[in-house]
């Protein structure tokens, strides 16, 4: 059964350019409720470790510095079948390809500053909850 709760990211894009409101008004818009937010400035080896299954691909290191140009808000969100609800919610990894009204193609500027990150399964999902979020930090 799929499960009720995802990891998002707010990146360092989105946040920087003050469309964390409007990104979590979506979000909620879209029937999700937040569990657990902080906002933080990831370190490289944080960025690298997070991303540990993209290490092999060309497009690692720019992503990491990106990921750690600015601060970030990582989200517990929580709804029925929260990580294909949320995959569909932000749209295609390119925002050129994303969907209408998906948060990519209303806020991402390009397939590098994509604005939003999300889990893309539940076994991600508690994993990334997990480095971002102790459990006394979650309702
Ligand atoms: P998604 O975020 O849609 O799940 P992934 O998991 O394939 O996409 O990639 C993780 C992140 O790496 C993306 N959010 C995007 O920022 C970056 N990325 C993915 N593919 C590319 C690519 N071909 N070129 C540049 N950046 C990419």
């Amino acid at each position: 059964m799929a499960g009720t709760r995802t990891l998002t990211i707010i990146k360092p894009d989105a946040f920087g350019a003050g469309k964390t409101g409007q990104i979590i008004a979506h979000l909620e818009q879209a029937g999700f409720r937040i569990r657990a937010a902080r906002v933080l400035h990831l370190t490289h080896a944080q960025a690298e470790a997070f991303y540990a299954v993209h290490r092999q691909r060309p497009f690692f290191a720019p992503l990491t510095t990106f990921m750690t140009s600015g601060p970030c808000m990582p989200m517990i969100l929580e709804r029925a079948d929260a990580v294909s609800t949320l995959r569909t919610t932000i749209g295609a990894t390119d925002p050129a390809e994303a969907a209408a009204n998906t948060v990519r193609k209303l806020y991402a500027e390009s397939k590098e500053r994509n604005a939003i990150h999300a889990s893309d399964s539940d076994e991600n999902a508690e994993r990334e909850a997990g480095f971002f979020f102790a459990e006394a930090d979650r309702i």
